[in-house]
């Protein structure tokens, strides 16, 4: 496992206000964050919640894009299974309902560390695909524009969009650019051969096996093709959900990116326990996986990573770099917002040699 230098919880739900009428903030996690004029910048998760409570109905909120409201539906109770805190399944239809709704807020802070306040601006949902939220952001600067993949969803399901921006004041919004079901999109920070890169994760609804972690290319960031699998759950320490985590980052030996999985079997309904691996990656060939973590290089340890919305949760969304050290941001148990530094030289000590794709 790692080396900590350090741990600390940056954010939690009770630093901050909610943004809208008869609603909490239940969490502040997964965010994506970068570098600007010697700041860093998060751009982190933000869920809210419904504070009114029925007793023979539970809430799911539903952005109205054209009102600027948030609407909730009201599922009778009886009709739900309720395996999973964040998510209801209607029994007869199979179909899923989220139990909150999210946004994006922009926070800074000078030494990475402390946030300098916790107003920030918010990105909201603006069109049909993000009625139930813009969730899990990750950030990658390529020449001098910052480019955000980000979850969109929606009642058409859970796809990724993208957005950018020079400043984080102004947004260009670019649409979809991974159709439903595909999350944990991640840009590569220079052309490879020419062209972008993405790891991006794929989900089947006929299993013949647990999602992998595949590659894309493209010439524009907008249209993606020359699909090819990066990774299995068989190659890691992992048993069933992968995905990926941070951006990739340029090191001596290759590109280096943590991704996460999950423990929980094929068969049971409750999320598992997240944890961290690291992989380093060809300079070429972006598919070509050179080294991997043989285990887990972060798990769940401190208290706010073990206790929160959904337990026994780290996953990383971000990495900086501050000379030798690197800082990792991370959701902790769907809720918080941490922070772990260590040694780069560490986190590629970690690694062992592989050759897949
Ligand atoms: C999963 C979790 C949730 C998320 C939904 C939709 O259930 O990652 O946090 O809201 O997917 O993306």
């Amino acid at each position: 496992m790692l080396q900590r230098r350090f741990t600390q919880c940056v954010l939690r739900p009770a630093d901050l206000a909610p943004v809208h009428e008869g609603f909490q903030v239940v969490g502040a996690f997964n965010p994506g964050v970068t570098t600007l004029d010697g700041q860093t910048v998060l751009m982190v998760r933000i869920v809210e919640q419904s504070t009114e409570q029925r007793d023979d109905a539970l809430p799911s909120p539903r952005y109205h894009t054209e009102t600027g409201r948030v609407e909730i539906d009201w599922l009778e109770r009886d009709t739900l299974a309720l395996h999973d805190p964040r998510v209801y399944q209607i029994k007869k239809t199979g179909l899923t309902r989220l139990r909150f709704f999210s946004y994006l807020k922009i926070l800074r802070s000078r030494d990475g560390i402390t946030l300098d306040d916790r107003q920030g601006l918010n990105l909201l949902p603006e069109n049909e695909y993000e009625e139930y939220g813009l969730e899990d952001p990750r950030i990658t600067k390529i020449d001098n524009t910052y480019y955000i993949t980000y979850v969109a969803v929606s009642r058409h399901g859970v796809a990724t969009a993208l957005m950018s921006t020079t400043d984080f004041q102004r947004f260009q919004r670019h649409g979809i650019i991974f159709p439903p079901e595909n999350k944990d999109v991640l840009l590569f920070p220079e052309r490879i051969a020419g062209q972008y890169a993405a790891i991006h994760r794929p989900v089947t609804s006929i299993r013949f096996r647990n999602p992998e972690m595949w590659l894309a290319r493209s010439p524009d960031l907008i249209y993606w093709g020359a699909h090819e699998k990066m990774l299995g759950v068989e190659a890691t320490f992992e048993q069933s959900r992968i995905g990926g985590g941070t951006p990739p980052i340029r090191t001596e030996r290759g590109w280096l990116t943590l991704y996460h999985g999950s423990n929980r079997r094929p068969d049971d309904p409750s999320p598992g326990i997240y944890t961290a691996g690291a992989l380093l990656i060809d300079f070429q060939n972006p598919h070509h996986i050179i080294a991997r973590s043989p285990e887990a290089v972060m798990v769940p340890e401190a208290d706010f990573e073990r206790r929160g919305y959904v337990p026994d949760v780290v996953f990383p969304t971000g990495i900086t770099e501050h000379g030798d050290d690197l800082y990792i941001y991370y959701g902790a148990a769907d809720e918080c917002t941490g922070v772990t530094a260590c040694k780069r030289d560490d986190l590629l000590n970690t690694l062992e040699p592989i050759s897949i794709g």
